[in-house]
């Protein structure tokens, strides 16, 4: 035992504010490369037909130039344009001739109210960090961009309220409000580039959702544009408020289908005192399970993450973009975080489970992070995997939940499937939360692979009852897929408020709804 004791380092810390905000909190700008070699999304998708929309006219241009003055607000520069026709994951390409950025919400109205005339098709666009090529156009769908719109409208100390314009950059928020002693109830890898609106749009979940729970609990206010240029206002900031319909709802989750968020009001928790961080080693899945079973027994209280990856996920950490892992191979490796208000106690409670868990043998390796760089460097190893999956070239991406005991069977599943035909196939996740992200990586778009992956991968996640999407959406990429997760009911509803909504249909076309 005292081989693998001895290999655990317990260094318990305690991170002040500051600390933790240089640690996990830094705005990590993405810098995508070259999108020379993405196919245009209609090229590659060849069936579908472009809407029956109208097409940008000189007159319109100068239309958006009347209501958007000033440098930089409407762009037609097709090499400027590129960047925001291509996705983060360079997957869907499409032909926009124009990117327009209000910086009001009133901008936005008038911009709305002209493209619902025109019968003009639009994309909202935040970050454009999506993965499931719902923020870029399909055809030559105006981009309407929140970039310009990032102010920080107010801060409620006492309630911790924060109410803040849809284009601020996530990272920038946490920074703000952490001045203020609060934290944003959600972090994920793109922080430092996806705004705000587009984490309502895509009802983002994140490494944090374990502990803060999702959007549709944080948001307490948000206005929206609809088509037609009406602004919906329900911007109230009160707890509580049972007066009818929460039409807000109805805009969380709803990827810029049904309008434009603009503004938003978020509960803001109290920022933990005190943060530690253990990474794991264990010798099997079922391990990861026992893991998790004993850490919401032992850490229930302060527990804020826990997150799994394979052992091919670690390599991509390490084979591609060279950083080194804290501890020895091992098939699998568990993250948890805890935050308390206790550094002492937090860093005791942890202390002892860990000593327990290797004593019984359920963890072969770990350590504990005990300063600000290895913390970050931790964290690193687990939030920076998507950018290191596209080092391989091409990544098919996945992002299902499902129930825990079949969550890897999945993984190994495919593999077998795929064999020597793909470069890599990795599983890892928020465990905690049963979302699983299964990625497949070749060196460039290979449609026989893509035929054994779907709809297959969709089938098997329909037969345990999981969903084919559990936090990134379903875009473009997967629309056609939903009836494997929604009744036809309930996609049916969707639809009618779709109708009622946007009955042109101008609002991110070839998006989130299935074909009929
Ligand atoms: P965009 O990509 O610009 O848009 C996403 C969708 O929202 C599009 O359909 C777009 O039309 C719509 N939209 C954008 N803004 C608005 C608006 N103001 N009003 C209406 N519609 C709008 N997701 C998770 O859930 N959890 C994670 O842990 C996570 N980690 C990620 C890590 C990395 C490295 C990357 C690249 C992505 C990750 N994502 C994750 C994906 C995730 O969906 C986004 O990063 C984020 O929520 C999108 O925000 P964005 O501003 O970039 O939106
Ligand atoms: C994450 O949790 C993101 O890191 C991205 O949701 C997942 O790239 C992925 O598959
Ligand atoms: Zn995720």
């Amino acid at each position: 035992m005292d081989k693998v004791i001895r290999s655990l380092i317990i260094k318990g810390i305690r991170l002040n504010v500051t600390n933790n905000k240089a640690v996990k909190y830094g705005c990590k700008k993405f810098h995508t490369s070259s999108t020379h070699a993405v196919e245009l999304t209609s090229v590659r998708y060849p069936k579908l037909k472009r809407g029956n929309y109208s097409r940008v006219t000189d007159s319109d241009i100068a239309l958006f130039e009347r209501i958007l003055p000033g440098a930089e607000r409407v762009i037609t520069d097709p090499s400027e344009l590129d960047g925001y026709n291509t996705d983060w994951i360079k997957n869907c390409r499409g032909a926009s001739q124009l990117l327009l950025k209000p910086k009001t919400t009133e901008d936005v109205s008038a911009i709305l109210k002209i493209c619902n005339e025109r019968n003009l098709a639009v994309v909202p666009q935040g970050g454009n960090t999506g993965l499931v090529g719902g923020s870029v156009p399909v055809f030559d769908e105006v981009i309407i961009s929140t970039l310009q719109m990032n102010e920080i409208i107010s801060l409620d100390e006492l309630s911790g309220t924060l109410t803040c314009q849809a284009g601020c950059i996530l990272g920038n928020l946490d920074n703000y409000v952490s001045e203020y002693n609060l934290t944003m109830p959600l972090d994920l890898g793109a922080k430092g580039s996806c705004h705000i609106g587009g984490n309502l749009a895509t009802n983002a979940g994140g490494l944090r959702l374990l502990r803060y729970g999702s959007l549709h609990g944080s948001v307490l206010g948000l206005e929206a544009v609809l088509p037609d240029g009406e602004i919906v206002d329900c911007m109230s900031s009160l707890r509580k408020d049972n007066t009818g319909y929460d039409v807000k709802q109805l805009f969380i989750g709803s990827e810029g289908t049904l309008g434009i968020i603009t503004k938003a009001a978020i509960l803001c928790p109290q920022r933990p005192q005190a943060v530690n961080v253990a990474f794991l080693g264990v010798d099997s899945f079922s391990s990861v399970l026992e893991v998790f079973k004993e850490t919401k027994k032992n850490l229930a209280e302060i527990l804020s993450a826990f997150e799994f990856l394979d052992t091919e996920t670690l390599r991509v950490g390490t084979d591609n973009l060279k950083m080194s892992s804290p501890i020895s191979n091992h098939p699998f490796y568990v993250l948890i975080e805890t935050s308390g208000s206790n550094s002492a106690h937090d860093e005791e409670k942890l202390t002892q489970f860990l000593e327990y868990m290797m004593t019984s043998g359920k963890v072969l390796d770990g350590t504990v992070a005990a300063e600000t760089s290895k913390i970050q460097h931790i964290w690193n190893l687990r939030e920076r995997v998507a950018e290191g999956l596209m080092h391989d070239g091409y990544c098919y991406k996945y992002d299902v939940s499902l129930p825990l005991l079949h969550f890897y069977d999945l993984v190994e599943d495919m593999r077998e499937r795929l064999g020597d035909k793909v470069t890599r196939v990795v599983g890892y996740g928020h465990v905690g939360d049963g979302n699983l992200h299964f990625n497949v990586t070749t060196p460039e778009y290979d449609s026989e692979v893509m035929g054994l992956i779907e709809p297959y991968i969709y089938d098997w996640v329909a037969k345990y009852k999981g969903s084919i999407s559990a936090e990134h959406g379903l875009g473009f990429k997967k629309r056609q897929f939903i009836y494997h997760s929604k009744s036809r009911s309930a996609v049916k509803v969707m639809k009618n408020i779709k109708q009622i909504l946007d009955p042109k249909g101008i609002m991110n076309p070839y998006k989130t709804l299935p074909d009929d």
